[in-house]
């Protein structure tokens, strides 16, 4: 079993649609192990963010995810991070395929509904950032 974070973005919690995407993640398989609720700061969205802190859409990027209040979640389930990615769709909504989260909802590249962690090593940092230990609650406890 392996873990991914999910972050519903800005524009989806303004639509109304936490349920509707956490429903399709669920209807795929996976499971809701931590959820939260919560509004970034500026300077917490630049730690998240951290990675692309050279890239030219950074200051963009961070002061609209710290614009509006997101949902964080941790998905469980096999092959959990491809998988997501998958049900995510490519990061311009343009591009992304039929049925994918970001196809249907997105609005543009920075504007695209949802992020999810896209290797093990950011799955854990991303968790981490978002969660402790003991609010990860799996199937077995
Ligand atoms: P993804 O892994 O699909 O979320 O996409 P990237 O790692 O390429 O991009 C990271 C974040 O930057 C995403 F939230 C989208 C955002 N982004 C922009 O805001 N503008 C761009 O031109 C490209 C990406």
């Amino acid at each position: 079993m392996e873990r991914t974070l999910v972050m519903i973005k800005p524009d989806g919690v303004e639509r109304n649609l936490i349920g509707k995407i956490i429903g399709i993640f669920e209807e795929k398989g996976l499971r809701v192990v931590a959820l939260k609720k919560l509004k970034l700061s500026k300077e917490q969205a630049k730690v998240f963010y951290i990675v692309h802190k050279d890239r030219p859409f950074y200051e963009s990027l961070t002061d609209y995810i710290s614009s509006g209040p997101v949902v964080a979640m941790v998905l469980e389930g096999e092959n959990s991070i491809k998988k997501v990615r998958e049900i995510m769709g490519a990061t311009n909504p343009q591009e992304a395929e039929e049925g994918t989260i970001r196809k249907l909802f997105g609005v543009n590249k920075e504007k695209n509904t949802v992020h999810g962690s896209d290797s093990p090593e950011s799955a854990e940092k991303e968790i981490k950032f978002f969660f402790s230990e003991h609010e990860l609650i799996g199937a077995e406890k």
